[in-house]
């Protein structure tokens, strides 16, 4: 476990190779069932309608959409109208070993990118509360992921995110905006046509 002060924030941890090999292959078959029932969809950006490069789906409770209204969680996919499929067990163990203060995660939010695809700098802000970090699991192809400060305008520090790396935005760094600048082609074998799957864990409500 490595903490990584940034702009004098603490909070941004990075867990190098959390998940060996035979874990990542589960999770992956984990995630393949559940996109099968719900299946990766393009969001499109508030108001301008502008597709995301990265396609998405959630499991859990609740799961975070995007579409012309704007950000926010809900029940049900947006496409199929059902409900999101459960956590699988590996995603709620990960968050008792990393945050287990933390009251249990509603949300999880499943990025898919292809080749080419990239998330600008961004907050997670749109959970009811900020008290939970935010975990984040990456799987496949190696990205370059870029941390800053509170603000936009922050300077950055970048590092790469390889499959089975786990990352945690908590404390006063759970607030601080950060990026996929790119997903380097070729860099893991474990899907079969290359990419790269993000996958993060959030608390949406305040626990009552
Ligand atoms: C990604 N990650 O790794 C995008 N958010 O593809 C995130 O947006 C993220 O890695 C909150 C906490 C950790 C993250
Ligand atoms: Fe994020």
């Amino acid at each position: 476990m490595q903490d990584i002060p940034i702009n004098g924030l603490t909070g941004l941890s990075y867990l190098p190779g959390y998940f060996d090999r035979e874990a990542q292959q589960d999770l992956l078959e984990e995630i393949r069932a559940l996109v099968a029932d719900a299946p990766l969809y393009q969001p499109v950006m508030p108001k301008t309608g502008k597709p995301f490069s990265v396609r998405m789906s959630n499991c859990g409770p609740l799961g975070w959409v995007s579409d012309i209204n704007g950000y926010r969680y809900q029940p049900n996919h947006p496409a199929t109208g059902n409900p999101w499929p459960e956590i699988p067990a590996r995603l709620t163990a990960l968050w008792q070993d990393v945050a287990s203060n933390a009251p249990a995660p509603e949300a999880c939010l499943i990025n898919f990118y292809d080749t080419g695809a990239k998330m600008g700098l961004h907050q997670d802000r749109d959970e009811k509360t900020f008290e939970a970090p935010v975990v984040s699991v990456s799987l496949g192809d190696t990205a370059t992921f870029r941390v800053g400060g509170l603000k936009r305008n922050d300077p950055t520090k970048s590092f790469r995110l390889q499959s089975g790396d786990v990352v945690v935005l908590g404390g006063d760094a759970r607030l601080a905006f950060h990026g996929i600048d790119r997903v380097l082609k070729g860099t893991s074998t474990l899907l079969k046509n290359g990419g790269r799957i993000n996958l993060t864990l959030r608390r949406v409500t305040r626990p009552d």
